[in-house]
């Protein structure tokens, strides 16, 4: 539209300079010959101009939306803990059969005993032979951990990414059980998790089977939380959600991010994806109310029902799921809560850009996690190696919810160094240890999982 009047408006003022020739009739042919030089002239600067402009759209959006190639993953390997088997088998074949009318397939696996290694030896089989993409966990299966020097010195946490990338080499050289090496990584599958009680997981595959048959009662909406500590954090900027849904609340003026702002906004209308800013503990989120801390605990989550459905949680530990936390929550014990993604550790994820884009391109929660990490998660152990999804992996978002509207928004590009370091000072200002139990107190409670 704007093309077409600024190529009026030049065309126009081009034929009145040629009109103005007109007067004098010795100079008809020259004048008719300017007219149609100057024309093609306008024509040819309008066209540059439309490459330009559509040119730098493009550049725009591809800095918000990193294009890179994935493919949807159709095959899906279920490894379910044994003691659980025979009173989730229905809700299981529930689910196979709803993938399978998607066009996925899905193996199914009773784990029954092991270590670590010997589950992974199990992913690599059905990678080889069968070539799976991705692998939900149903249950308490075993993880592996990591420790490095973080935010606070020494950390240590549980790492699924060790699961992920089938080609990795893990070194443990202080030999206390806990890896402080990897490779460079660049993951082949993703793995998700559930757990909880037999109750509670039943539940959720009755969640996920609703969602896949329409009958989860959502408005297609995202919800924005940004908490004081990141309210200059790329301001106004829906990290390109705006790419996926029509409706999008932000909260992330002061005034407008307080406890009662999320409580309410959760328990009333909801909202289809809700990614939150947010200081945390594993059980436990810390709003920077006006005057005081303001907490909401795993108790208010289930008092309050909240109404989500898809979870970003850039809280510290919120998916710490060797203990009680927030991730688990929302998934096992809200009638809504379907899928999360967040850190087992201190970090979340600040740049999700490329996470979206993959959602927005109908990919599964665990391609766009997997998309994400091999395109920007990879660059900062620091935030992101405590990374990891919950829930069902092979979710899409709704259809209602991909309006592929390929619209503009603010904060497109990464964040500079600068704007990590003020991101790494918030973390530290805070000032608490954000991390949770420890690799022994871990051991003492899952002896089945070691072999010593
Ligand atoms: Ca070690
Ligand atoms: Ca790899
Ligand atoms: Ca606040």
């Amino acid at each position: 539209m704007i093309s077409e009047l600024c190529y009026n408006y030049i065309v126009e003022t081009f034929l009145t300079a040629g009109s103005l020739s007109k007067k004098n009739k010795g100079r008809d042919f020259l004048s008719k010959t300017i007219k149609t030089v100057l024309s093609a002239f306008g024509v040819l600067m309008i066209w540059g101009l439309y490459l330009v402009i559509s040119g730098c759209s493009m550049l725009l959006l591809d800095d918000e939306f990193p294009d890179f190639a994935f493919e949807k993953t159709d095959k899906e390997l279920l490894v379910v803990e044994d003691a659980l088997y025979p009173s989730l088998e229905s809700s299981i074949d529930q689910y196979i059969a709803d993938l399978n009318e998607e066009g996925s397939t899905v193996y199914l696996y009773i784990w029954e005993e092991g270590t670590a290694f010997d589950l992974k030896a199990v992913i690599e089989t059905y990678y080889t032979e069968n070539g799976i993409g991705g692998v939900l966990f149903v249950g308490n299966l075993p993880t592996v951990w990591y420790e490095q020097n973080g935010f606070e010195g020494h950390e240590e946490f549980p790492i699924d990414l060790f699961f992920m990338d089938l080609d990795s080499t893990w070194q443990d050289n202080d030999k206390d059980g806990i890896f402080d090496y990897h490779s460079a990584l660049e993951l082949e599958i993703f793995i998700s998790r559930i757990n909880g009680t037999t109750l509670e997981l039943m539940r959720y595959f009755d969640k996920v089977h609703k969602f896949r048959t329409g009958q989860m009662d959502i408005d297609p909406s995202a919800y924005v939380f940004k908490d004081n500590s990141w309210e200059d954090f790329k301001p106004g900027s829906d990290f390109g959600l705006s790419r996926i849904y029509n409706s999008i609340l932000i909260n992330e003026k002061k005034g407008d991010t307080e406890k009662a702002n999320y409580i309410s906004k959760l328990t009333t209308s909801g909202a289809e994806y809700v990614y939150q800013w947010i200081h945390s503990f594993p059980p436990l989120l810390v709003v920077e109310g006006s005057s005081s801390w303001e907490y909401i605990h795993t108790s208010d989550i289930i008092s309050g029902n909240m109404k989500g459905l898809f979870y970003n949680l850039f809280n510290c530990s919120a998916v710490r799921f060797t203990e009680d936390n927030l991730g688990m929550t929302y998934l096992m014990k809200t009638d809504y809560g379907i899928a999360a993604t967040g850190s087992t550790k201190t970090g979340g994820n600040y740049y999700p850009n490329a996470f979206h884009y993959v959602l927005s391109e109908k990919g599964t929660w665990g391609d766009a996690f997997k998309g994400w990490y091999n395109y920007y998660g990879v660059k900062d152990d620091k935030w992101f190696l405590g990374m990891i999804i919950l829930g069902d992996p092979m979710l899409v978002l709704t259809k209602e919810a991909q309006k592929g509207l390929k619209s503009l928004s603010v904060g497109i590009v990464p964040p500079s160094p600068d704007e990590i370091e003020e991101l790494n000072k918030e973390i530290l200002d805070f000032g608490y240890d954000y991390s949770g139990g420890s690799f022994a107190e871990y051991k003492n409670q899952n002896p089945q999982f070691f072999g010593d």
